[in-house]
């Protein structure tokens, strides 16, 4: 390299020293990092003290969600990381904005979803005195029961190994949310740019494969061979591990059947022969060993005991990342720890050649079909006043041609009965109420399953479950998302035709002339109402067909629907009095 000249020099020196004065702030350097680990969209609500991180961020080209309520935010960075195994980032303001995302993340962490929640917070010197700052909170701390990890920065330097920290820490392992408080001064402080540059960076394998122990391994497969009536049962830890052809070539290849749990709908075609959801009390209670893939013993499935069981303790095998997830209820027979994808194609291995349980498998196809073609009936007869059967028979059939649409359910009789009569096909492809049963899911789950696959939307809610979030229907319009929220209105939670006492509209009623429809068209979008089967499948049909914003009031009969749907049996009643 030849010498340079003086003005090579002098430019070469102005370059360092302008670089060694360039300055970057904790604004850039946490849209840096996030940026550096792939997240291109943010759910939340702006305010003090993060407004200026949603505008920066959009500015640079990337894309932020602005909802009505940091909980529809949260649910929808939730789903967005179920979606995609990218954690889902929701930003919120300090205290109130912060508690309301907490929810939500609260709901991923059960879930086992990756979600990082990020609030601005008020200042440390004043909190801890309690002075009484502008929405004073101890967040931090706050947060921490309710997540994987709760962590705070407090120097600019620290952002790109708070963000790589709590990007694997969400995704690794168990799934699940991460609570990041940042004091409002840190995001206007400056730093060093170089140092900046040389601060953040991406984690190396943040979720890495976990193998299971080959006598783990063999433990499993000597028990499943060993089986008369084996049942493969898929969780939603199955759906979002993406391992979807090695799940479905173990059940071809050992012709056990399976039923999958409500989002675990789809891992396999709900129309497999192999299927036995709609023998679901038949295959619980028969079977002799159950393969759990990525689902809890927890309520439910009656916490792995009793009725439901048969009565009689299951030879559990199961599969999980959690290794103290196993005996949570019941003993497990052969725990198998690991990442399904992992432990699926240990097990395929060790189970090449079984002999498959044709005669289990037989009579399980003949109940689902019994169970099928009776219900296949009730979707078909028509009543004065819709109800769930023939309104959902509806969707069915227009979903059946439309099998790449993402369905998103919540409420109780809408939940249920929806779950039971439509068919997913898909992995990945229902989103709802989750683990929690959590009301309000809804309109944040469409929007991330909207924006995460860029697939048409049919969002299908109670009345009920509706009202908690209905309000981002605004959000869904001004973004243009091809969601078609269906609202199942019966008029009340559960039913909508319960006697009020003289006083007062009973607490279980709404207001029967409440016009959704309307509400939709008043925030720009295309609402309509619907009282038969077949308009309700014209309005379905258009709006898939338009991919406009769509909210489609179907109106159910009040007397349609029984108390808390299918769970019932979790209520409390008094007994004084009871004769
Ligand atoms: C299933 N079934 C079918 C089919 N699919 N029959 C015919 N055709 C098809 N395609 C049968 C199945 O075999 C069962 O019948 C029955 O329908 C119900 O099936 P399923 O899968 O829904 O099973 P079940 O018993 O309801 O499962 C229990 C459960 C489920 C707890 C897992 O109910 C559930 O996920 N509930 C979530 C409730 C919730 O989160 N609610 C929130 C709001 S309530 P049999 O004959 O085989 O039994 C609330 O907030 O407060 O009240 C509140
Ligand atoms: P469902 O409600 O559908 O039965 P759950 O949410 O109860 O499902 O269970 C999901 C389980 O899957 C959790 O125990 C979680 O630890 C586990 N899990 C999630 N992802 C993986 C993975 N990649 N490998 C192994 N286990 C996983
Ligand atoms: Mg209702």
């Amino acid at each position: 390299m030849g010498s340079m000249s003086n003005n090579q020099v002098g430019a070469a020196v102005e370059e360092l020293q302008g670089r060694a004065t360039e300055l970057t702030d904790g604004f850039h350097l946490l849209m840096d990092a996030l940026e550096l680990n792939g997240i291109k969209n943010i759910y939340g609500l702006l305010g003090i003290p993060v407004t200026e991180v949603g505008r920066m961020w959009q500015a640079r080209g990337n894309n932020f969600f602005s909802f009505r309520n940091e909980q529809n935010a949260g649910y929808a960075a939730s789903v967005a990381g179920y979606l995609t195994k990218k954690p889902g980032v929701c930003l919120t303001v300090s205290a109130p904005g912060f508690l309301n995302g907490l929810t939500a993340l609260s709901n991923a962490t059960t879930n086992c979803f990756p979600m990082i929640l990020i609030s601005g917070s008020s200042e440390r010197e004043i909190v801890d005195l309690q002075q009484g700052d502008y929405e004073e909170m101890d967040q931090l701390n706050i947060a921490r029961p309710f997540c994987k990890a709760s962590f705070r920065i407090n120097r600019p330097e620290d952002i790109g190994v708070a963000v790589a920290r709590a990007v694997r820490t969400a995704v690794s392992g168990r799934p699940g949310g991460v609570y990041l408080d940042i004091p409002a001064r840190l995001f206007a402080q400056t730093f060093s740019a170089e140092e900046g540059r040389k601060s953040v960076f991406a984690p190396i394998d943040p979720a890495p494969a976990q193998i299971p122990a080959a006598e783990a391994v063999k433990r499993a497969v000597d028990l499943i061979k060993g089986a008369k009536k084996p049942l493969i049962l898929l969780g939603k830890g199955a759906a979002y591990a993406q391992c979807d052809n090695d799940i479905k070539a173990l059940i071809e290849e050992t012709g056990i059947p399976f039923t999958p749990m409500s989002m675990a709908k789809g891992l396999v075609s709900d129309t497999h022969p192999q299927c036995g959801a709609a023998a679901r009390s038949m295959v619980l209670q028969e079977s002799d060993v159950v393969v759990l893939v990525g689902a809890r013993l927890n309520w439910l499935l009656a916490h792995g005991k009793g009725k439901t069981w048969g009565n009689t303790l299951k030879k559990f095998v199961q599969i999980d990342i959690q290794a103290n997830e196993m005996d949570s209820n019941v003993p497990i027979a052969a725990p198998l720890v690991g990442d399904i994808q992992s432990c699926v194609n240990a097990l395929r291995a060790g189970l090449k050649g079984m002999t498959k349980p044709v005669e289990w498998l037989k009579a399980v196809s003949e109940k689902a079909s019994a169970s099928r073609a009776k219900l296949a009936i009730k979707l078909k007869t028509p009543t004065p006043a819709m109800n769930y059967f023939n309104s959902l028979g509806a969707i069915r059939e227009v979903l059946q041609t439309h099998p790449n649409t993402m369905l998103v359910n919540e409420g109780a009789n809408a939940l249920d009965n929806a779950r039971m009569i439509i068919d997913q096909y898909l992995p990945r492809h229902r989103v709802d109420t989750g683990t929690w049963g959590v009301m309000g899911v809804g309109m944040g789950s469409a929007v991330a399953a909207a924006v995460e696959t860029g697939e048409r939307v049919v969002a299908i809610s109670g009345d009920s479950a509706f009202g908690f979030s209905g309000m981002e229907i605004e959000t869904i319009t001004r973004y243009n998302l091809p969601v078609t929220v269906i609202i199942m209105n019966n008029g009340g939670v559960y039913r909508g035709d319960e006697p009020s006492p003289k006083h007062q509209i009973s607490c279980m009623q709404f207001n029967p002339n409440t016009r959704y429809d309307l509400l939709m068209q008043a925030v720009g979008g295309y609402g309509v109402r619907v009282t038969t089967p077949e308009e309700l499948t014209k309005a379905l049909e258009e709006s898939l067909a338009s991919g406009r914003p769509t909210l489609i009031d179907a109106i159910i009969d009040p007397a349609a629907g029984v108390e808390s749907g299918r769970i019932g049996n979790l209520n409390v009643v008094s007994q004084i009095g009871k004769k």
